[in-house]
């Protein structure tokens, strides 16, 4: 999926390096490249750094779009301040992915927060991370509330106790390569299992608009509504994903995140936040026609 352009400017006759993600097999998404910090392969993928213009440095996973400095808020705002306002309570949290440290970071900035366990397969995601993303990463070592295993979520969630968090974060990568065990029902059952009775799942949902994105979608979502009383799914835009139209999924075994926001105790904690708002937290549950056919249909 990684594509390298090589053009040469006419003007000023230099190499012109761009990435370039195929969002569908004639559709392409791509920003042009000031440098190539680094390139590895891991155990589990292929991990590159960029640095660009509009978007700051940013990093891939064999060749998909992770994470760019300029972008990032968003995501890392919806994954986790959403849970956060209808359950201002929340003490022990379970991240799953989130190399970059975007979630952690968010999370951590709940003083009432005991304990964040992060479950990143890759350890060389994190390291990177912490090399080159620095803003996303700082509190990755800077917080004594945070533990990081380095090892598959799905293991984790099987080998852990009945009701130990009170909130699990799915932030992976899509459910191809290492990412795909974190699509299933044995792994959503298990999130059940160790969420306590008031317990929140929020997973990474894909996206509706593209056909290949929306299957995946359907899928997850005909799993978790399988498994849990409450399934919901919330939308975000993301200028750096496939059709810059993203969406979480919120499930819970007691709360509706609509009816059950408590946004004047949300208010009282004093967390600035860019992307994040109450009005948003009800508006971002709306969902076009076509998502809420395509959801009630899977
Ligand atoms: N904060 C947004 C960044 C990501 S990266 C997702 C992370 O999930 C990666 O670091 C990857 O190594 C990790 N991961 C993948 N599979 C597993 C697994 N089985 N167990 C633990 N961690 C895993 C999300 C990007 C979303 C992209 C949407 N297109």
């Amino acid at each position: 999926n990684l594509i390298k352009v090589i053009d040469r400017d006419q003007e000023e006759n230099l190499m012109d390096l761009w990435y370039t993600e195929n969002h569908q097999d004639d559709t392409k998404f791509s920003i042009k490249v000031q440098e190539h910090i680094h390139s590895e392969k891991s155990e589990f993928q292929q991990i590159d750094f960029f640095r660009s213009k509009t978007f700051g440095t940013f990093f891939t996973l064999d060749g998909y779009m992770m994470v760019t400095e300029k972008d990032e808020f968003i995501y890392h705002d919806m994954i986790t301040h959403i849970p956060m306002a209808v359950n201002p309570s929340i003490k022990k949290v379970l991240i799953i992915g989130g190399g970059d440290g975007g979630t952690a970071r968010e999370v951590l900035r709940y003083p009432h927060i005991e304990k964040v366990d992060m479950v990143e397969i890759d350890e060389r995601v994190v390291r990177l991370c912490q090399q080159y993303l620095p803003l996303t990463a700082s509190k990755l070592d800077q917080d004594d509330r945070l533990k990081l295993h380095f090892e598959d979520g799905l293991k984790f969630v099987q080998e852990s106790a009945d009701g130990s968090y009170d909130l699990i974060l799915v932030d992976s990568t899509d459910p191809i390569g290492p990412g795909e065990g974190l699509f299933t029902v044995e792994f959503y059952n298990n999130c059940k299992r160790v969420l306590s009775d008031d317990g929140i799942l929020i997973n990474q949902h894909e996206s509706p608009y593209y056909a290949s994105y929306a299957h995946e979608m359907k899928r997850a979502h005909s799993k978790i509504k399988e498994t849990f009383p409450i399934a919901k799914v919330y939308q975000f835009h993301m200028p750096t994903y496939p059709s810059g139209h993203w969406l979480f999924g919120f499930a819970s075994k007691k709360y509706d995140p609509i009816k059950d926001i408590k946004a004047d105790e949300w208010h009282q904690l004093g967390i600035k936040t860019k992307y994040y708002n109450t009005d948003l937290h009800i508006g971002c549950f709306m969902l076009p026609t076509y998502v809420k056919n395509e959801l009630d249909n899977a």
